[in-house]
């Protein structure tokens, strides 16, 4: 039994990122060794019934209907950011306000003006040992760890192109119902925020070159869908009546853009073609990135997540791309799972991102993605949307 001090977390939100933090926070301590002992004491919810059924489900010790009351008990060392992108600001400004660490979800808020106040209390924060993560959690995909790994060592060279897309296909179908991913109040912004801002932080992380600049195109497809009473999963469809009221889809269906990187530590900066959409019929979950470099080139696809594809010029040029499996015990993290060639899947890196999460409070260091690390991700978010709105013209970040 652990001797390591408690870890209590509060949650808020207990949708589909509440459901992945959840098992995150619950399997962390069972398989790798943490320096604090996460206890999940509490989860928020407006809906009574639902909070409490989700406790049960999710494995939460107590229930609260109003967020507040986590940030006021003196029981919970850390708030846990699970809901949509409007109500981040708020939360966080108060948990941090409070002495709490903050785990936030991604995109970190709805505008850069909020993510520059979050950032400057979370800084602030830090300086009194309360730390604050952004939860980008593809960082902590094995394979994309990998990656990170071999650009750092040198195995690429000089990157010279970051092909990134990130297609998913939920709403092709033009009767799939209204949900608050296509209200701009809520979410900020479409694929573009949703699953691009993966793609940009991804990107960033794995070159270490920022975006300063783009060009970009966004488009809604379908104006307006039905509103649904009760929705199933992403996209789909509760039960909606042939003459449902309609509501107006406020977001990008599809983002495209493209992007110059300042280099980094390299000579010259990279250029970067990125595309994010729900529209891509048939690919479910291609989180997708390929940089080709001056020695060698490495592709990925979430869908097929325990491989990246290396290719690398100084072997024979006949060799072709080769499929490194990224299940051994020398991958990141892959070694305190299973033995080689079982693999791990999308859950993995919501638990690798609490392991490094708590690993860095208990050493008393700020944790990675920071919250001036997700504001840069959202300054990009900032400019795509401008450039776009502005004949795809040039646009700094
Ligand atoms: C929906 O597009 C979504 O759930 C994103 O919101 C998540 O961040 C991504 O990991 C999977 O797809």
């Amino acid at each position: 039994m652990t001797t390591a001090k408690p870890l209590r977390v509060g949650m808020v939100g207990y949708a589909f990122m509440g459901a992945a933090h959840s098992h995150a926070w619950r399997t962390a301590p069972r398989f790798f060794d943490l320096p604090l002992q996460p206890q999940l004491t509490a989860v928020a919810g407006r809906n009574a019934d639902g909070v409490r059924a989700a406790a049960k489900k999710l494995g939460w010790e107590s229930v609260e209907t109003d967020w507040r009351r986590l940030i006021e008990r003196d029981d919970i060392d850390l708030i846990d950011i699970c809901t949509p992108g409007d109500t981040h600001a708020e939360i966080a400004t108060a948990a941090l306000e409070a002495g709490k660490h903050v785990l936030c979800e991604k995109p970190l808020a709805n505008s850069v003006e909020e993510a520059e106040r979050m950032t400057v209390l979370a800084e602030a924060a830090a300086k009194r040992g309360v730390f604050a993560m952004c939860g980008f959690s593809y960082r902590r995909t094995p394979a994309l760890a990998l990656a990170k790994r071999m650009v750092h060592e040198g195995r690429l060279g000089t990157i010279r192109h970051v092909r990134a897309q990130y297609l998913q296909d939920w709403l092709s179908d033009e009767n799939a119902p209204m949900t608050w991913r296509l209200d701009k109040s809520k979410s900020g912004s479409g694929s573009l925020g949703d699953i691009g801002a993966h793609s940009i932080d991804a990107a960033q992380w794995i070159t270490g070159q920022k975006i300063t600049g783009v060009s970009a195109l966004l488009e809604t497809f379908v104006p307006e869908r039905p509103l649904a009473g009760d929705l199933v999963g992403l996209g789909g469809h509760g039960d909606i009546g042939q003459d449902a009221p309609l509501g107006t889809v406020t977001v990008d269906d599809a983002a495209i853009f493209s992007a110059r990187f300042d280099g980094g530590a390299a000579s010259a900066g990279a250029i970067g073609v990125f595309e994010a959409t729900r529209y891509a019929l048939g690919r479910k979950n291609a989180m997708r990135l390929e940089l080709n470099g001056t020695k060698a080139s490495l592709a990925f696809d979430f869908e097929d997540m325990n491989a990246l594809s290396f290719y690398d010029a100084a072997e024979s040029p006949d060799a072709g791309f080769r499929r490194i499996f990224v299940t051994e015990p020398e991958h990141p993290y892959v070694g305190n799972w299973w033995p080689t060639g079982h693999g791990l899947g999308y859950e993995h890196g919501f638990t690798h991102q609490v392991v490094d999460l708590v690993t860095a409070i208990g050493d008393g260091r700020q944790p990675e993605p920071s919250f001036a690390d997700a504001l840069q991700v959202q300054r990009v978010l900032a400019a795509v949307e401008s450039s776009a709105a502005n004949s795809s013209q040039w646009q700094k970040v």
